[in-house]
C-alpha cells in the first residue's frame, strides 16, 4: 500500500471507530436509563471506590472537590476511556482486516473480510469476559431493583449485547460501508472476484504446486469521501438520543442532595421527610419499580424465598421510630435525622426462610450494587426491619424508596437502601465502606451536641450573647440504640455541670432532644460552653477527641461564645 492510501484506509478506520464508539454510548446509555443496567464507566468506579483506603479516598476528595466532584470525576473517566478505547478499535481495524493474510483468507458475512470478523468478534469476548470478571461483584447492581441473581445475568447479557452488537457489528458495517471494495491488480494471477480458502494449493507456472500466496483475492478496500462524511452523519445522529438521554439522566443526578446535613437551630425530633439528611454513592440513585422490584432472601435457609412489594405490604406492619446516623457525621455535625418507620421486621422473613446453623452473618444488596454485612444476631434482633414508609409516607427515592433496612445502633452504612437481596453466610464478608477500612465497629459513640442558638463551624456561636443575661441553649444527645440516661451542660468547658431539662425522651433507638438556661457572665470575653450525656448502659460519653475515621468520632462538642 502506499502511504496515501495506508493514511486513508487508517481514516476510514476512525471514521468506523467513531459511528461505532457512538452507537457503543448509545447501548449504555439506553442500558441504563431503561433497563437500570450500570455501564462501564459507572460500574468501574464502583468497583474500584472500596478498595480504596480511607486516606486515599479522603485524598481523592480534596483533589475532586468533594465526594460529587471525584463522582464526576469518576465517570468522564470512565467515558472518557471507553471512547479512547472505541477509536484505538476502529485505528487498528484496517491494519487488521487489510493486512495480506486477512487478503488471502478472503470475504466472510456481510462481505466482511474473514480476519476482521474474528478480530472484532475475539476482541469484544474477551472484553466482555474481562468486564464480568473485574465487574462481578457490582454486576447485581440494577437500578430498576432487580434481585441480584437476575440483575447479574441482565448486566451480562446487556454487557454482551452492548460489546458485540452496539460496537463489534456497528465497526465491522461502518467500515464495511464506508469503503469500497476494487478488484486487485490485474497483472495477478488470482482474480481479484476469487477469495481462496487458506489451504488451498495452486498450480504453479512451473507445474510444481505451492501453498496459496495470491496476493490479491480479496479486493481493496477504498475509502469512499461521501461515505464517510455520512458515516460523521450517523454519528451525529447516534448520539443525538445518546445526549437527552444523558441530559435527563444528569437531572436526576444525587449531587443537589448528596452529603445534606439535617442541622441549624429550627431542627424537629422528627425530621420532615424533604428535609432527612441523605448520603449516597452513587451519581444517580436507583428509580426502583415496585413492579419489577422483587427482594430475594437466599444462601444458608431452608427455603429461599422470592418477596414482591405486595408480599411485604401483606405482613402485618411494624412500626419504630429510630434515629439514622452516618458514620462520617463529626460532633456538632448533621449527618442524622430521626423518622418513624413503618415496615416489616428481619427476622420474620429470615424465620420463614429457615436459616441454617453456621449462619454467622447477613450480607445485604442494594438495587445499585452496595452491599454490607453484619452479624446475624443483629439480624434476628427485633429492632430490625424491612422499612416501606417513613413518617406516614411511602419511603422517599433518595432516602432507599420503595424499600431500605433499617438497623438501630448501628451506623448509616450498614442501613441498605434500595435493597434487593438478602443472602445468609457463613463467613465474615466486608462491606462498601468497611473494605476501605471504615470500622471494624459500627456502633455509634454516645454524643451530645448544641443546635440553638446558632452554630457555626461546629464550634462557635453565631452570634455573640450579651453579658450578664440568662439565655437558653438547646441540644441533643444520640447513643445508637442504647438510649440516653441523662445530659448534662457546663457553662466553663467542663469545670461545672448543671442539669438540662428533656423536652423529647424520644426512645433507646433514638436521639433525645433537651435545653437549659445559662447564665451567661456579666465579663465580656470568650466563653467554652459544653454538654455531656450518659447512656442508657449508665456508661458515659466518652469526652476527648476523636474524628470519623474510621468508625465514627466521639469527644464533647465545645462551643465557644462571644459575650459583649
Ligand atoms: N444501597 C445503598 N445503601 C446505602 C448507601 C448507598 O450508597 N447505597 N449509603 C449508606 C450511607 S453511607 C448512609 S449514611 C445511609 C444514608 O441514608 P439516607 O440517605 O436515607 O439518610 O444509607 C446507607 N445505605
Ligand atoms: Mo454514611
Amino acid at each position: 500500500m502506499t502511504t496515501q492510501r495506508r493514511l486513508l484506509t487508517l481514516g476510514s478506520g476512525l471514521v468506523a471507530g467513531l459511528v461505532a464508539t457512538a452507537s457503543l454510548i448509545l447501548f449504555m446509555i439506553v442500558g441504563r436509563y431503561f433497563l437500570g443496567v450500570t455501564p462501564p464507566p459507572e460500574a468501574i468506579p464502583d468497583r474500584t471506590a472500596p478498595l480504596l483506603s480511607i486516606e486515599t479516598f479522603f485524598g481523592l476528595f480534596n483533589d475532586y472537590g468533594g465526594y460529587n466532584g471525584l463522582k464526576k470525576f469518576g465517570i468522564q473517566a470512565g467515558t472518557t476511556g471507553v471512547v479512547v478505547a472505541g477509536l484505538l478499535a476502529g485505528l487498528v481495524y484496517p491494519l487488521i482486516a487489510e493486512s495480506v493474510r486477512a487478503r488471502r483468507a478472503g470475504l466472510g458475512a456481510l462481505g466482511v473480510p474473514k480476519h476482521g470478523l474474528r478480530f472484532i468478534l475475539g476482541a469484544t469476548l474477551v472484553l466482555w469476559l474481562a468486564s464480568v470478571i473485574f465487574l462481578w461483584p457490582v454486576l447485581v447492581t440494577s437500578f430498576i431493583g432487580l434481585p441480584p441473581f437476575d440483575a447479574r445475568l441482565v448486566t451480562m447479557g446487556w454487557y454482551l449485547v452492548t460489546y458485540v452488537l452496539g460496537y463489534g457489528v456497528v465497526l465491522l458495517l461502518a467500515y464495511r460501508l464506508i469503503t469500497a471494495r476494487i478488484p486487485a491488480t490485474n497483472a495477478d494471477p488470482v482474480r481479484a472476484s476469487t477469495p481462496l480458502a487458506g489451504g488451498a494449493t495452486l498450480a504453479t507456472e512451473h507445474g510444481g504446486t505451492r501453498p496459496a500466496i495470491a496476493r490479491h483475492p480479496l479486493p481493496v478496500a477504498q475509502p469512499v469521501g461521501r461515505r464517510a462524511v455520512l458515516g460523521l452523519i450517523v454519528t451525529g445522529i447516534l448520539l443525538l438520543p445518546s445526549w437527552s438521554l444523558f441530559r435527563r439522566l444528569y437531572g436526576m443526578a444525587t449531587f443537589s442532595y448528596d452529603g445534606r446535613p439535617y442541622s441549624g437551630p429550627d431542627v424537629q425530633p422528627i425530621t420532615p421527610n424533604t428535609q432527612f439528611y441523605s448520603v449516597t454513592k452513587n451519581v444517580v440513585d436507583p428509580r426502583v419499580s415496585t413492579d419489577l422490584w422483587r427482594l430475594d432472601v437466599f444462601g444458608l435457609v431452608n427455603t429461599p424465598r422470592v418477596y414482591s412489594y405486595e408480599d411485604l405490604l401483606a405482613v402485618t406492619p411494624y412500626q419504630q421510630e429510630s434515629t439514622l446516623m452516618c458514620i462520617s457525621n463529626r460532633i456538632g455535625s448533621g449527618l442524622m435525622s430521626n423518622a418513624v418507620w413503618t415496615g416489616v421486621q428481619l427476622r420474620t422473613l429470615l424465620n420463614e426462610a429457615g436459616v441454617q446453623d453456621g449462619a454467622l452473618e447477613v450480607k445485604l444488596y442494594g438495587a445499585d450494587g452496595y452491599v454490607d454485612t453484619f452479624a446475624i444476631e443483629k439480624a434476628t434482633d427485633p429492632t430490625t426491619m424491612l422499612v416501606y414508609s417513613m413518617n406516614g409516607e411511602p419511603l422517599p427515592q433518595r432516602n432507599g424508596g420503595p424499600m431500605r433496612l433499617i438497623v438501630p445502633g448501628l451506623f448509616g452504612e450498614k442501613n441498605i437502601k434500595w435493597i434487593t437481596g438478602i443472602e445468609v453466610v457463613d463467613y465474615d464478608a466486608k462491606g462498601f465502606y468497611e473494605q476501605q477500612g471504615w470500622g471494624p465497629n459500627f456502633a455509634p459513640y454516645t454524643r451530645s451536641d448544641f443546635f440553638s442558638p446558632r452554630v457555626v463551624s461546629n464550634t462557635r456561636f453565631a452570634d455573640p450573647v450579651r453579658a450578664g443575661q440568662t439565655i437558653t441553649v438547646k441540644g441533643r444527645a444520640f447513643a445508637g440504640d442504647r438510649g440516653i440516661r441523662s445530659v448534662e451542660f457546663s457553662p466553663d468547658d467542663g469545670q461545672t455541670w448543671q442539669p438540662v431539662r428533656v423536652t423529647y425522651p424520644g426512645t433507646d433507638l433514638t436521639w433525645l432532644y433537651w435545653e437549659t438556661d445559662w447564665a451567661v457572665p456579666s465579663q465580656p470575653g470568650e466563653y467554652v460552653v459544653t454538654s455531656r450525656a450518659v447512656d442508657g448502659t449508665g456508661a458515659p460519653q466518652i469526652a476527648e477527641f476523636q474524628d470519623t475515621v474510621p468508625q465514627g468520632a466521639h469527644g464533647y462538642h465545645r462551643v465557644t461564645a462571644t459575650v459583649e
